[in-house]
């Protein structure tokens, strides 16, 4: 129980208000704290957690945390909440989706369940939270253990010296609060869900711990080696190998970290035949695994390629977005939200605007798609607030490190539509640096801005990119079609342009108009017009349509929108195809038959 000068020193709060929050304005759980997750055993935390909404902080003013599970009816003072007992919600899960009366909550929630525990002496203990939207304080037994920024990258934070014989209690207070300097910011074009939305584990594993694992083909077509970069805890050398290969070497670690560049010849990924192999590392008692693919991708000019064969990005944008579960994925989501991709004629699918779920990628991977995925630098965020960058390049680097063994990332984009200011160039360098040093095995884009002014792409970013995003909705915000023709031919850029966005609302519902803006056949005229358009491009090496499923979004609320954005070429409910789907895929099964022709003939 707390000290009754604690409960005091709450109802003085009422009168000095300003600092209840500062000693957990931490981002301290960040990627510093990930460790390698391939393949570990895990303890999952998720399904019933005690939950309550707390629009006023008063949890950490009361400080709720530090509360014995007592029987309410043993306290000797009042309180505001009794986190033991009451309500519960499953985790994972979006608290819009589960009560009406939380549909457009925004602020803080709290989350609390019980642990039992039995300590190892040889072992570490980790929490992961896959992810939380936006912020999230964790408390063990009633002490403040961090706090995580970003709400669409895993986090981790070892429990192993707070874990207590027996029971213990867990509580993460998330806060999806949008405020200016965030990423995102303020506003956005999809719902600010809120909650523990992915899932939760406790992960066990020896004193000797392998923290990061990055496997890759060398990207030089000239060189035909695997290169491998370790960190691992307590050991001297970590073998590492791939018995398809015939590969088993003892790698030296030197301060925790260790490379390796290993001749090897292996059948490269792509969506055609997308082949992964075993990989086995093993530190100490320490042991992860993975399924990696090896490919290249590369930027000749204005040209993709992929394994040395020119390259269109056939694709879709597609959001983390369901009418039932918000933010909340399934594996049946995934492989039908694929299957759509794949029958539209895919290879490349666009996951917007934020790091979607691992297995979304990993899915990819299995089934041979190309991603470009992104973190939410949306629109006009802080661009002058150096912890703004901070939280935006910690997102960028825990999406790096997560998925960068994943064949089929092959773009990392560092931001969605943002003004050309000074500001904004040296933090979005910044970023696209950050991820080449981390990762040089992929390509960096952005979706940069067009100059209505002068019909031209226009945007200082485009220098520091080797692919220039271009999102234009000629044909539903800009009406003149005939301008798009002559900002691509006065643009001339010097490296690949991918149309990461253009489309049009759509409205197929009894409520929604025969003809005209917002009806399906003025949705399947622009596509008609886009198509026409773009394939005439020689440097438009690629598109990613907006986007495969409708989806719902506070800020989109005429007639017929309601509270979702209609541009999906399939409606909210998944299944029902709007004509624009057979449109383009006509395009691009047309596309995808002549390139295999092509290559037939080489
Ligand atoms: C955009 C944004 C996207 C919006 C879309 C729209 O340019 O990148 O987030 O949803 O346009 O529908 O206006």
């Amino acid at each position: 129980m707390l000290e009754r000068s604690a409960i005091a020193e709450n109802a003085l709060q009422a009168l000095h208000d300003e600092d209840y929050d500062r000693p957990f304005n931490l981002q301290n759980l960040n990627h510093e704290t990930m460790i390698f997750m391939g393949g570990r055993d895990v303890i999952s935390l998720d399904g019933e957690w005690n939950f309550c909404v707390d629009l006023l902080d008063t949890g950490l003013r009361q400080k709720w945390f530090a509360m014995d599970p007592a029987d309410p009816c043993d306290r000797q003072e009042p309180w505001d909440y009794d986190p033991y007992m009451g309500e519960t919600v499953p985790v994972p899960s979006c608290w819009q989706m589960l009560q009406e009366k939380w549909y457009f909550f925004e602020g803080s929630a709290w989350y609390t369940r019980a642990v039992d525990f039995t300590p190892k002496a040889d072992k570490r203990f980790f929490l992961r939270v896959g992810a939380a939207q936006y912020d999230c304080k964790v408390f063990l037994n009633g002490q403040f253990i961090g706090n995580h920024y970003g709400g669409s990258t895993p986090f981790f934070a070892e429990l192993t010296d707070q874990l207590q014989q027996g029971r213990n209690w867990l509580m993460l207070c998330v806060n999806n609060v949008r405020t200016t300097d965030r990423v995102p910011m303020r506003n956005t074009d999809w719902f600010n869900y809120g909650g523990v939305y992915r899932e939760v584990s406790l992960i066990e594993t020896p004193k000797t711990l392998i923290r990061d694992l990055f496997v890759r083909l060398n990207p030089d077509p000239l060189v035909n080696d695997i290169d491998v970069s370790i960190a691992a805890e307590g050991a001297d050398y970590a073998r590492f190998e791939i018995a398809e290969l015939g590969i088993a070497v003892d790698i030296p670690l030197e301060g925790g970290k260790g490379t390796a560049s290993i001749p090897a010849a292996p059948l490269l990924w792509s969506p055609d035949r997308p082949k992964l192999y075993d990989v086995v590392l093993t530190a100490g008692g320490d042991r992860v695994c993975d399924r990696i693919g090896f490919r290249r991708i590369e930027r000749r000019g204005r040209e993709l390629f992929l394994n040395g064969r020119p390259l269109w990005l056939r694709g879709i944008s597609v959001h983390e977005d369901d009418a039932v579960l918000g933010k909340v994925v399934t594996e049946d989501d995934l492989r039908r939200r694929y299957a759509d991709a794949k029958q539209l004629g895919c290879n490349y699918v666009r996951l917007a605007h934020y790091p979607h779920h691992e297995r979304a990628v990993a899915l990819a991977d299995e089934i041979g798609l190309l991603l470009w995925t992104e973190i939410p630098v949306y629109w006009a965020i802080d661009f002058d607030n150096p912890a703004t960058l901070r939280d935006a390049e910690n997102q960028l680097l825990e999406m790096v490190k997560r998925d960068r063994n994943r064949a089929s990332v092959v773009i990392w984009s560092v931001g969605n539509e943002n003004p050309d200011t000074d500001q904004r160039l040296a933090f979005m360098r910044h970023l696209a640096d950050t991820a080449r040093a981390n990762d040089p095995t992929r390509l960096i884009a952005a979706a940069c801005l067009v100059n209505h002014h002068k019909l031209k792409i226009e945007d200082r970013l485009a220098a520091h990119l080797d692919i220039i995003g271009i999102n234009e909705y000629y044909g539903w915000y800009d009406e003149d079609f005939s301008e798009l023709p002559k900002i691509l031919a006065n643009s001339q850029p010097d490296r690949p342009v991918v149309v990461s966005e253009t489309g049009a609302d759509a409205d197929i519902s009894d409520k929604g108009p025969k003809a005209g803006l917002f009806s399906e056949t003025y949705q399947a005229e622009v596509y008609r017009s886009q198509i026409a358009t773009l394939k005439e491009l020689d440097f438009v090496r690629g598109m990613s349509p907006w986007i495969l499923y409708d989806f719902r979004t506070e800020r989109r609320q005429g007639i017929y929108q309601r509270g979702f954005n209609r541009k999906g070429l399939i409606a909210a409910d998944k299944a029902t195809r709007k004509e624009a789907f057979a449109i383009l895929a006509s395009f691009y099964h047309a596309m995808a038959e002549r390139e295999a022709k092509e290559w037939e003939t080489l």
